[in-house]
């Protein structure tokens, strides 16, 4: 059984995307910032870090996004959110997915200058591709929930960012991300500004 703690809008989106790529069975457990639900002492015995998402197996909670879609690309490999047993490709992943949670993730807090700056890093290294080239997988959820939040905050003047604007209109045709952000918007965005 498999029970994703999430709060609409925040990093819990990219695992709650790939749910849904992967069409598994869960339970849904949305969680309010507004209400704190993060500092439950309830909550941080799963996540002491007091952060979504942490995604339950059985009763093991298991934090952090990159490793969430890690785990579910190869608990679900039918859905190929990761090619199969190409060690190098699943390296590209990795790296993609560290720099997106080590650089892009906190970069709005070290000031716009900053944050321009790793995006476009981040818009050049992905190309016009997907983040593993031909390849679609959990690289470009990732990636995409970071530009998806920047690109309705802080709205970058069209082509500041060319390759991350077409890739997340890519990203918003697709029916897992569509049907995640239509149940996620229909509880109600909290982000902290
Ligand atoms: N490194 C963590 C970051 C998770 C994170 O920062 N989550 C934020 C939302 S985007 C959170 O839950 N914050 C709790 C709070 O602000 O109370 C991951 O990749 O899962």
């Amino acid at each position: 059984m498999l029970t994703l703690y999430f709060a609409p809008g925040s990093s819990s989106m990219a695992p709650h995307i790939a749910l849904h790529e992967i069409g598994a069975a869960f339970e849904a457990r949305p969680m309010s910032f507004r209400h704190r639900d993060m500092q439950s002492a309830s909550y941080l015995k799963l996540n002491p870090a007091g952060k979504v998402p942490t995604l339950l197996i059985d009763d093991r909670p298991l934090t952090e996004v990159a490793a969430i879609l890690f785990y579910l690309a190869r608990r679900f490999p039918d859905a190929e959110l990761l090619p199969p047993q190409d060690i190098e490709t699943e390296a590209q992943a990795l790296s993609w997915m560290s720099f997106i949670a080590a650089t892009l993730h906190p970069a709005r807090q070290k000031g716009l200058d900053h944050a321009r700056e790793v995006y476009r890093i981040a818009d050049r290294r992905l190309g016009a591709n997907w983040a593993l080239g031909a390849h679609y997988s959990i690289a470009d959820i990732h990636l995409f929930r970071l530009y998806w939040r920047l690109f309705n905050s802080l709205k970058p003047v069209p082509g500041t960012f060319p390759n991350l604007d077409a890739h997340y209109a890519r990203m918003m045709a697709r029916p897992a991300v569509k049907k995640t952000i239509e149940i996620e918007g229909a509880i109600g965005y909290e982000l902290p500004a």
